[in-house]
């Protein structure tokens, strides 16, 4: 006997169409890997890939195929008894890029391994924070007039933070129109990769608003974009798709590409990488804050545990789960004054609801 693996792909509508730079979703497309022990507990973790190679190269249906082909019979070794967390990542080290995939195994059995000693995962990585100030990400939508209706939802719902998705032909007057709209409030934008090196002057028309940061202006393996057109833009520039890596994130902070960065657990390959990227960042002084990929309430329950470090000094996108799902498949996390709470039971601190689990699966793997 040993971990077995349960592979669940559900789908969940998302509560409006979510267009960024690179696409629109309108249903998220989830997987959920459960790590089974022989007691039977349950770990869980969320892959935070999208259906499709729009954000990074990674996508959910070879997700589920790069775990089942090659990760999960590298962690089989490694399986008779819960692994420690160093080891369950090193097992899956010799195979190249799939981070989303990665932390997806990881997590679920660091969440095994946290329940089986009763510890949570914000006290494992070193959580200093009971709450967590939410900021909230705002997809491209049909009109200017719309924009200013679902601002406003989230202004009125006590969000502390606006994230504009911005595009070429999208940007300088939305933003315009915010700013003027909402004086004070912070704001920031996110370009997802859709500007190029000559469009420095082009963005500095944002250095008038105020906004808190530039978010992944120019592709992710353009470091040498990012320090030009930072010379040419005041705003902060903030690197969101191009840290992959405790190395990238050094690379990135010594070029002077970044001045900030987002941090996701699935784009880094899991929770430990990401704390080792909190780490350097603190001992740079560089500012981080946490990013999502319109994660469930069981992603966002670890995001939520990460955002609790004392490095994360910026307001981050773990918004509550009425911004992305009717029904979460986790009892829903609700905004409290700005604020989403740190889960504090074993592990991620919260399990599917049975129900909702069967009413929004499409298939379970068993591996
Ligand atoms: O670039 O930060 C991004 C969602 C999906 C993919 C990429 C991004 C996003 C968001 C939304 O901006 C963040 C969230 O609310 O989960
Ligand atoms: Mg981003």
């Amino acid at each position: 006997m040993a971990i077995s693996f349960r592979i669940h792909s559900l789908e969940i509508p998302l509560v409006r169409p979510f267009r960024t730079s690179f696409g629109t979703q309108s249903v998220r497309d989830v997987v959920l890997v459960e790590a089974i022990s022989d007691s039977g507990i349950s770990g869980w973790g969320e892959c935070v890939t999208m259906s499709w190679p729009g954000y990074s190269s990674e996508y959910t249906s070879g997700a589920i195929d790069v775990m089942q082909q090659f990760l999960i019979p590298d962690l089989r070794p490694i399986l008779g008894t819960t692994p420690e967390p160093d080891a369950v990542r090193a097992a899956m080290e010799s195979q190249q890029g799939h981070p989303m995939a990665k932390a997806a195994l990881s997590t679920a059995l660091l969440d095994l391994w946290l329940k089986e000693r009763n510890q949570s995962l914000g006290r494992y990585l070193g959580a200093v924070r009971e709450r967590i100030d939410c900021g909230v990400s705002v997809g491209i939508p049909t009109s200017l007039d719309s924009l200013i209706e679902e601002v406003g939802l989230y202004v009125d719902q006590g969000y502390r933070r606006i994230k504009l998705k911005i595009e070429p032909g999208w940007d300088i007057e939305p933003v315009r129109l915010v700013r003027e709209t909402w004086p004070s409030i912070p704001l920031q934008v996110d370009a997802n990769q859709a500007y190029g090196r000559t469009d420095g002057p082009h963005l500095a028309q944002l250095d008038a608003f105020d906004l808190v940061l530039i978010e992944q202006p120019l592709p992710e393996d353009d470091l040498l974009g990012h320090v030009q057109i930072s010379k040419v833009v005041s705003t902060p520039i903030c690197l969101d798709e191009s840290i992959l890596s405790v190395a990238s994130a050094e690379g990135a902070i010594e070029f002077g590409a970044t001045t900030i960065i987002n941090i996701k657990p699935g784009r880094v390959g899991g929770y430990l990488t990401a704390r080792e990227i909190h780490n350097l960042c603190v001992e740079r002084a560089i500012p981080v804050w946490c990013g999502g990929m319109l994660e469930t309430g069981v992603g966002r329950a670890a995001n939520l545990a990460l955002a609790g470090l004392p490095g994360f000094t910026v307001i981050g996108d773990t918004s509550a789960s009425s911004r992305y799902y009717a029904e979460d498949v986790t009892p829903p996390f609700v905004l409290n004054n700005g604020q989403l709470e740190v889960p504090t039971g074993p592990g991620i601190g919260v399990e599917p609801i049975v129900e909702n689990l069967a009413a929004m699966s499409t298939g379970v793997i068993t591996a």
